[in-house]
């Protein structure tokens, strides 16, 4: 059993207003890639950056869209691991938690969060690079990228590449939760892509109480008012409990499955 300072229990107790950054980390403990790790197999000789870029898909289409299918695939067979589950428990007991995700695999959703803001967009929605029309169905060639119904345009996974643009909507609220949180959580993420990384910045400049949950310390670590070093997937549960209480009151992945 983990012990967490008497202080921090005492100001998640009583906080009504928490905001959390969640990043691949979050997912590692359901078997999805981190962007640091290594890719496998095919995609071993390329880094995520050369492949997650407009430019990459204007080159060589067929190579990113089948990067995303494959990453779709383990998406779609991946589950919520106990680090999902302790945030949905983390959601009922706030009054007010935002949940802002860089990560694109649905997992939070997945588990059961409500408040949630996908920063980078969702690698399960598909897309029209011209029309911008959402694809329910496509037909899967191995020669080619599949094409827009209506106006015959490339097929794109709904995602933020690098270089481009985040929604307006998404960015705007999660700035607006950054900056009147009490407690701000960044939660296995290295804090190195932008903007999303300045947003613990910006709580802490607000006045927020910044707590870190990583594997390994980030940019971010000396920065912040608590940091817990570790999987997410062991450290949530138990820092849920040590709050609230009542250890059966969250999932564990297996009963899930
Ligand atoms: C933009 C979707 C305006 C696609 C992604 C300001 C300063 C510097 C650079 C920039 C800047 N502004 C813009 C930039 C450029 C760029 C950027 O930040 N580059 C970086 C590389 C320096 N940003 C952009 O282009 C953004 N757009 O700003 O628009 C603009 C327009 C034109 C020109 C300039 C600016 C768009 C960024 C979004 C890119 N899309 N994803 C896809 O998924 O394919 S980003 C993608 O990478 C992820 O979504 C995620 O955000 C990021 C990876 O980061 P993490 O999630 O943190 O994952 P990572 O692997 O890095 O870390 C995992 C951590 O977990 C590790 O620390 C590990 O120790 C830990 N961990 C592992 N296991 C566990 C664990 N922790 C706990 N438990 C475990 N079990
Ligand atoms: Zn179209």
């Amino acid at each position: 059993m983990m012990t967490f300072p008497l202080d921090l229990i005492h100001f998640l107790k009583k906080a009504a207003r928490v905001a959390v950054l969640t990043g691949a980390g979050v997912s590692q403990e359901s078997g999805l890639r981190t962007f640091r790790d290594a890719q496998a197999g095919l995609w071993a000789q390329y880094r995520p950056e050369d492949l997650a870029t407009p430019t990459a898909f204007a080159r060589d289409p067929k190579l990113v869209w089948d990067w995303y299918a494959y990453r779709r695939e383990a998406a779609k067979s991946a589950h919520p691991n106990a680090g999902h589950f302790a945030l949905v428990e983390m959601e009922k007991l706030i009054p007010e938690l935002t949940l802002i995700t860089q990560n694109v695999d649905g997992l939070h959703r997945m588990a059961g969060s409500k408040n949630i803001l996908e920063l980078h967009g969702n690698i399960l929605n598909v897309r029209c690079s011209e029309c911008g029309t959402f694809a329910e169905t496509w037909e899967d060639d191995p020669e080619s990228v599949p094409r827009c119904k209506k106006c015959g345009g490339l097929l794109r996974p709904d995602v933020v590449w690098f270089e481009e643009t985040l929604p307006r909507d998404q960015l705007e609220a999660a700035v607006h939760a950054t900056r009147t949180c009490q407690i701000f959580f960044s939660i296995g993420t290295s804090g190195v892509v932008h903007p999303a990384a300045a947003l613990a910045h910006a709580a802490k400049a607000e006045g927020a109480v910044v707590v870190e949950v990583n594997a390994e310390p980030t940019p971010l670590t000396p920065r912040v008012d608590y940091a817990f070093h570790g999987k997410s997937g062991e450290i949530l549960p138990e820092l849920v409990k040590s709050v609230w209480g009542n250890e059966n009151r969250f999932f564990s992945d297996e009963s899930f499955k």
